[in-house]
């Protein structure tokens, strides 16, 4: 059997964090047949620099790429976080489309294409990620890879009339279309898929559900990313968790605490929620003093324009709720603009009544599943789920709420911090069961095992 080949924007190469389910499930795939984690090494260089940084440890390589700080600016900053990030969450009106960027996108694809291809075995298997390396694969096809060659889409798959606002997407197609197994995270993002590559590319929908388009056979499935859900629950009971639990309950005495942590990205529907909450204090003036918003949002791209506009308007709404309804004793929203680590956050999220996750659109959202992974099973809070995260499509017991509608936001959260022990125990239950099932390992086997198949057909 050969190598597993992963290849990543950012790797968890030695010295990087690898905290977090992903890299480590990856990890943990990676030694268990020996293999290869290929990305950008995190640094840029004045000028290219041609060759790879290889890093080992145990029986896994690193094989490391720098980016100058033009391939910074026009393929990461520029393409895959102004035009491809927006348009892959539904949001044509804040993407960017600069023709030199699309340059750039596509010369680092080719340039890594080449980089990583110098270093594939006979009977490798190939697995790249994300909307960095869209193009990767045909890059490896045209430098005449042959063997198993397998994509996992983090992030949504727009409906077909978004996804063709993109000036590239025929040339995206075309080289996703080089993949064997294209890997998406909802049945819906593989129904967009399929649409879209029969409309615009006259792919042909095959009996067994394959696509056949561009005289290959490619297989498009739903492949829904999970965590590990022991981790988070041994996190929970943590001594890090306890203390953090123990410092905000500190601050809030007896009241209800309400929690939200996202990456500070316009996909998460923050300022929505911050209104949702305002609203829910505006109608019920017996909460007020009685209930907290805690969110946490780590700032992320800040380079980007739309980045630090949403961090202005955060802050404008979380202050003006705060001007509006805080007492002498009491102030109706901690909002953090800084990251945690897992195991403060699986406190926070043990000591909340309720998990507010309302994305706009998201690919999965994994902070779902870590809030119900770390209840406590008799005596557990509500998750309240917005309908367009990945993660709603198996978690119908959540209150699923629509992220735009701020009445029905705030009507939800009244409603979970009166449910009955009883229901919300109930629905717990339902979704603790889903978050185990369908874990980050049986994430990764399930992809692997078909990728396995593609080399076997
Ligand atoms: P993200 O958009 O980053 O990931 P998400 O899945 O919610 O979104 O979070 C990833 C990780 O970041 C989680 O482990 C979470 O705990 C951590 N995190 C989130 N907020 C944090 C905070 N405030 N402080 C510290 N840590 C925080 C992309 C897609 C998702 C998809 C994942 C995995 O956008 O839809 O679920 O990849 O495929």
């Amino acid at each position: 059997m050969g190598r597993l080949i992963v290849a990543s924007n950012r790797t968890a190469a030695p010295g990087e964090e690898r905290a977090g389910g992903l890299a480590v499930a990856l990890w943990d795939a990676l030694t268990e047949r020996g293999g290869l984690w290929f990305g950008w090494s995190g640094e840029t260089v004045e000028r290219e620099t041609r060759g790879l940084r290889i890093v080992t440890e145990g029986n896994v390589e690193f094989a490391l790429a720098d980016l100058t700080a033009a391939e910074l600016a026009g393929y990461y900053l520029g393409y895959a976080n102004r035009a491809l990030w927006p348009v892959f969450h539904y949001r044509i009106d804040l993407a960017r489309f600069v023709d030199e960027d699309w340059d750039c996108y596509a010369t680092v694809n080719r340039r890594f294409g080449r980089l990583l291809h110098q270093l594939l075995r006979r009977d490798d298997i190939v697995w790249v990620h994300d909307y960095h390396f869209l193009l990767l694969g045909q890059e490896l096809r045209n430098n005449g890879w042959q063997g198993p060659l397998g994509f996992f889409l983090h992030i949504p798959f727009p409906p077909a009339e978004v996804f063709a606002a993109l000036p590239q997407h025929q040339r995206i197609a075309r080289g996703l279309a080089d993949f064997d197994l294209l890997g998406f995270q909802t049945e819906r993002d593989v129904g967009n898929f399929h649409r879209y590559m029969v409309e615009q590319h006259g792919a042909e929908l095959l009996p067994d559900g394959r696509l056949k388009a561009y005289g290959r056979i490619i297989r498009a499935e739903a492949f829904p990313i999970g965590i590990d859900p022991a981790e988070m629950r041994r996190f929970s009971e943590g001594e890090e968790a306890r203390t953090a639990a123990d410092r905000v309950r500190r601050m809030i005495g007896d009241r209800a605490l309400v929690i939200g942590a996202d990456r500070m990205d316009y996909s998460k529907g923050l300022p929505q929620r911050i209104q949702a909450f305002g609203r829910l204090l505006d109608e019920h003036d017996e909460l007020r003093g009685r209930v907290n918003l805690l969110q946490v949002a780590p700032p992320s791209r800040e380079t980007v324009g739309a980045y630090r506009d949403l961090r202005e308007e955060m802050d404008r709404l979380a202050g003006r709720v705060n001007g509006d309804y805080s007492d002498l004793d009491w102030t109706p929203i901690r909002y953090l603009a800084r990251g945690y680590s897992r195991e403060v956050l699986a406190g926070l999220y043990q000591l909340a009544r309720v998990g507010l996750v309302t994305p706009l659109r998201d690919g999965m959202n994994l902070v779902a599943k870590e809030y119900v992974a770390s209840q406590v099973p008799e005596d557990p809070g509500v998750l309240i789920l917005s309908e367009f995260a990945g993660a709603a499509e198996r978690m119908p017991s959540a209150l699923l709420v629509n992220p735009h509608d701020v009445g029905g936001v705030a009507d939800a959260i009244l409603r979970a911090l009166r449910m009955s022990r009883e229901e919300r125990v109930e629905r717990w239950q339902a979704l603790d069961e889903e978050v185990r099932r369908n874990d980050v390992a049986t994430w990764r086997r399930n992809f692997l095992d078909a990728l396995r198949d593609v080399e076997m057909a």
